[in-house]
């Protein structure tokens, strides 16, 4: 077992992405402290953190960073940040091009929320490619917190989104050659890998959750996925689920999830870990804290299941932890530079 709590750099040359000016990102330590302090006087306020899960997410925030720098809110910041891995037909975990259902449909899961309780999301919604800003949507025009299936598309439609095909060629393939067999069985890290990319590449591509805070310790994140590959027609993971794939709370922290929702669903996974938070623990050690309990309650259920969490708290403090070794994360720090690292993981 390694040993949990604070990640090495060691041994990810592969997946490690540095990008922009300024110093370097100590996982568990805040990043770029500049003016203010935090809610709990322990932590300086950050300018702009920006993080988020797997490879991939160093694109990601690159595009959150952007807005936030250029006067957007955490809320566009973390937006902009989700749309660019929907966006892309190479990444099969969300959005465009992410592998569907068994019947062949893909279904997209999104939610954004804000540390005052605003929050919108959508469930298996189909034929529209940026989730989250429906999400958004749902969050700014509706009294509702979430919408599904057939009644998101509409909305979405009705709010002047284009509907569009998401299966790919190359998911369609993917669908056709997992038929064969229908065998259905989650598998550890595949948003880090697929069949043309080797983990740890360059051109890696994942689900993706992103936290963002800024130079008053506001906090707001986004959660969006194809979710699980060939899943049950109808079936909804945690990722759109308020306090399951993601949580904020003003002065508290900000958590999101990755890997099998169903796991990180039957805790509150993301509620869990910001309320550890609340009560004092470090990022780290509240992800933690949700992980033992999930080991305590599922024992032998969870082998070979990859769940990881990430959180932020009002100062920048940044907690990654897994299930498994392969989750990684992508932190960029008030100055604009940008790693790509390994969690530590409390299985094997
Ligand atoms: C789900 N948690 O639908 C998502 C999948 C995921 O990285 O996070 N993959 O279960």
């Amino acid at each position: 077992m390694a040993a949990a709590g604070v990640s090495s750099l060691a041994g990810v040359t592969g997946s490690m992405a540095t990008a922009g000016p300024g110093g370097s990102v100590s996982p568990g330590a805040a990043v770029t402290p500049a003016a203010g302090r935090s809610s709990t006087g322990k932590q300086p306020f950050t300018r702009y953190a920006v993080v988020s899960t797997w490879d991939f997410g160093a694109a990601a925030n690159a595009a959150a960073f952007a807005r936030l720098t250029s006067g957007g809110s955490l809320l566009d910041a973390v937006e902009a940040g989700a749309r660019v891995p929907e966006a892309d037909p190479q990444n099969h975990s969300v959005g465009l091009g992410g592998y569907p259902d068994r019947d062949g449909h893909v279904t997209l899961d999104a939610i954004i929320m804000d540390d005052r309780g605003n929050l919108g999301a959508v469930a298996a919604l189909e034929d529209v490619v940026h989730a989250v800003s429906v999400a958004r949507k749902v969050m700014e025009k509706t009294p509702h917190t979430l919408l599904v299936g057939a009644g998101a598309t509409q909305f979405a439609l009705e709010q002047g989104f284009t509907r569009e095909k998401l299966l790919t060629p190359q998911s369609e393939a993917a669908w056709k050659e997992w038929l064969k067999q229908s065998r259905y069985q989650p598998q550890a890290n595949i948003e880090n890998r697929n069949q043309y990319l080797q983990p740890g590449s360059a051109g890696n591509h994942d689900t993706i959750g992103i936290l963002a805070c800024d130079t008053a310790g506001r906090l707001a994140g986004a959660c969006t996925t194809s979710g699980m590959a060939f899943k049950l027609r109808g079936r909804v993971g945690d990722s759109p689920q308020c306090g399951a794939g993601l949580f904020v709370e003003a002065g508290v922290g900000a958590a999101t999830s990755t890997g099998v929702g169903e796991e990180v669903t039957r805790i509150c996974g993301t509620a869990r870990v910001v309320a550890s938070m609340r009560a004092g623990m470090s990022p780290t050690e509240a992800c933690r804290e949700a992980l033992q309990h999930l080991i305590r309650l599922r024992g032998d259920a969870l082998r070979g299941e990859q769940v990881g969490f990430l959180a932020l708290s009002p100062a920048g403090e940044v907690g990654a932890l897994a299930l498994l070794p392969g989750f990684t994360y992508a932190v960029t720090d008030g100055s604009g530079k940008t790693s790509v690292l390994p969690a530590d993981h409390l299985q094997t």
